[in-house]
């Protein structure tokens, strides 16, 4: 990382750093994916951008699942992170800079100090707490939260009754300072309906929270009395802060923090949007710009979950659809921030209609007439009209709004919805105009406006090639490669979204090649 030119600070944006209990599903999928296209959209913006995800590893969900395993905890966080979690990020072409695990040194030791500076500040006391504890949310619960008397209420299985002598951080301290920030910051916590929810949580007034634990040993001691582990959620949301360098690395760290955006389901929006700024007040570090919570892909009416037996796996869709098409589908079909479900016969029609049939068979339409008219040269456009301004200021709203949507309001599905108008349009635009009937007028006129109609298309090419790259980085790649653009304006990854709308960017003389087809039938579709 470093500084930009201005000297501001990377955007910089988060994931939850997941447990690592058990193998990732459609859910953790889901935010990181959505990670992954706003830090693309901001890198072809040309900010610095840092993205960080990674895994939550001690608590006793993990310990239990260890145990349960046979292994050491260490040994079970090692073989799932190595097997599991990093190989699906991977695969589905996450392009996060670092990947921080809560056991590195670079992580514990910090983290001790956080608490340690903490304790010192008096902001940490000796107390004792009794109450409901629901292991697979790793929280306590309040009594009045529970349904049929002791199940927890997102996860319908009964919570255990703790007792313990813990150490506790006066959270309770920090209402009226947290009501003033979300007031001078309404964009802090989105979606409105989010920040509504927080907002009222905190005016019903904080209790101070137990932050550490004394009845297993499964994670950071306290550095004063180590009979004690530091909870696991202190210890989990400091990652944001010690991955980028928080007190080891000072030049990075005021390179990147504070976050632009900490991306969580709505399921840990009060850690994030709570506990965790409070943190930062306590210990003097500026807070992060936002939080933006998504809802949750359900399954059954029931959000999808590890501990529920409802976890797909991403592997699952991506071996049918693809991985480009599993990246935008999530994206599109549900608004981000609104509970969705996910179901075959939506994905299956979203891929034939929106993907196999306006953008797959443009591209290949135009390639192939490019081919056969012109051998595969792009000719020149000379006879350009009132259509091709139409395109063109297609284009350029269709940019602007995208980058709003997208890069600034997290909108994925209404951005991703604007560059596909314009794929429609240009359709609408090569049957309105039917090159294949204006190729037999062999006349000078007859050939210009052939020359001028493909051409035309094969630069709103160009364009959407641009504009979807950083939710189908694979797609958008062979459709660069089949416009023959690289030799004329440099990699794909290198094109910004401030001049996608410039027209005219694509020469002629570029060789277009009919590439392989961008969205192959499905099969048992
Ligand atoms: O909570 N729908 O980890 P976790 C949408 N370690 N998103 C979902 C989802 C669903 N059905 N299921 C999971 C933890 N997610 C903590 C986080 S951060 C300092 C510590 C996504 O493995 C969503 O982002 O339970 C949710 O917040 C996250 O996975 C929870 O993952």
């Amino acid at each position: 990382t470093g500084t930009t030119a201005s000297g501001e600070s990377a955007y910089y944006v988060t994931t939850p750093i997941y447990y690592v209990n058990d193998a990732p599903h459609l859910g953790h999928a889901y935010t990181t994916v959505a990670g992954d296209v706003l830090t693309r959209w901001h890198r072809q913006r040309g900010e610095k951008v840092w993205y960080l995800t990674g895994t939550d590893e001690h608590g006793q969900k993990v310990m239990r699942t260890a145990e349960a395993n046979g292994v050491t905890p260490q040994e079970w966080c090692d073989k799932l992170v190595e097997d599991a979690w990093k190989p699906l990020w991977e695969h589905l072409q996450i392009a996060n800079d670092d990947f921080i695990r809560t056991t590195e040194p670079r992580h514990t030791d910090r983290v001790q100090e956080f608490v340690q500076d903490l304790y010192e500040k008096g902001e940490i006391y000796k107390g004792g707490y009794e109450g409901p504890y629901c292991v697979a949310c790793e929280e306590y619960k309040s009594p009045g939260d529970l349904l049929e008397g002791d199940l927890c209420p997102i996860h319908k299985r009964p919570v255990e009754w703790l007792k313990e002598e813990n150490y506790f951080f006066r959270l309770s301290a920090y209402g009226e300072r947290l009501l003033e920030f979300y007031e001078r910051n309404p964009d802090f916590i989105r979606p409105a309906s989010a920040r509504n929810e927080v907002v009222s949580f905190v005016k019903q007034g904080l209790q101070d929270l137990s932050i550490s634990r004394s009845t297993f040993d499964w994670g950071v001691p306290i550095p004063w009395d180590t009979k004690h582990v530091i909870y696991v959620w202190i210890d989990a949301l400091l990652n944001y802060a010690t991955a980028v360098g928080y007190g080891s690395d000072q030049e990075k760290f005021d390179a990147t923090w504070p976050a632009n955006i900490h991306l969580v389901g709505k399921d840990i929006l009060r850690f994030h949007a709570v506990i965790w700024p409070a943190m930062l007040m306590a210990n003097g570090l500026s807070l992060p710009r936002g939080v933006f919570a998504n809802g949750w892909l359900m399954v059954g009416g029931e959000k999808m979950s590890k501990s529920n037996l409802t976890g797909i796996s991403p592997r699952e869709l991506t071996e049918h659809f693809g991985v480009d098409a599993y990246r935008y589908y999530f994206l599109r079909a549900i608004p981000f921030g609104q509970d969705g479900s996910f179901s075959w016969e939506d994905f299956s029609a979203r891929y034939t209609s929106e993907l196999a049939n306006d953008f797959g068979n443009l591209a290949s339409r135009v390639a192939a007439m490019v081919g056969k008219y012109f051998e595969g040269t792009l000719p020149e456009a000379t006879d350009a009209g009132p259509a091709e301004q139409a395109i063109a200021d297609g284009l350029a709203a269709a940019a602007a709004q995208a980058d709003t949507l997208i890069g600034d309001n997290l909108d994925f599905s209404a951005g991703i919805g604007a560059i596909f108008e314009f794929v429609k349009q240009v359709n609408g635009y090569l049957s309105d105009q039917a090159p294949w009937k204006v190729a037999k007028d062999e006349s000078p006129e007859g050939q210009a406006r052939l020359a001028t109609i493909l051409y035309t298309a094969a630069e709103s090419l160009r364009a959407i090639a641009v504009l979807l790259h950083p939710v189908m980085p694979g797609t958008s790649a062979k459709l660069w490669a089949s416009l023959g653009a690289e030799p004329h304006l440099g990699a794909l990854a290198d094109q910004r979204i401030a001049d996608v709308a410039t027209w005219g960017g694509l020469p002629a003389g570029a060789q277009v090649v009919k590439g392989e087809i961008l969205f192959p039938r499905l099969e048992n579709a």
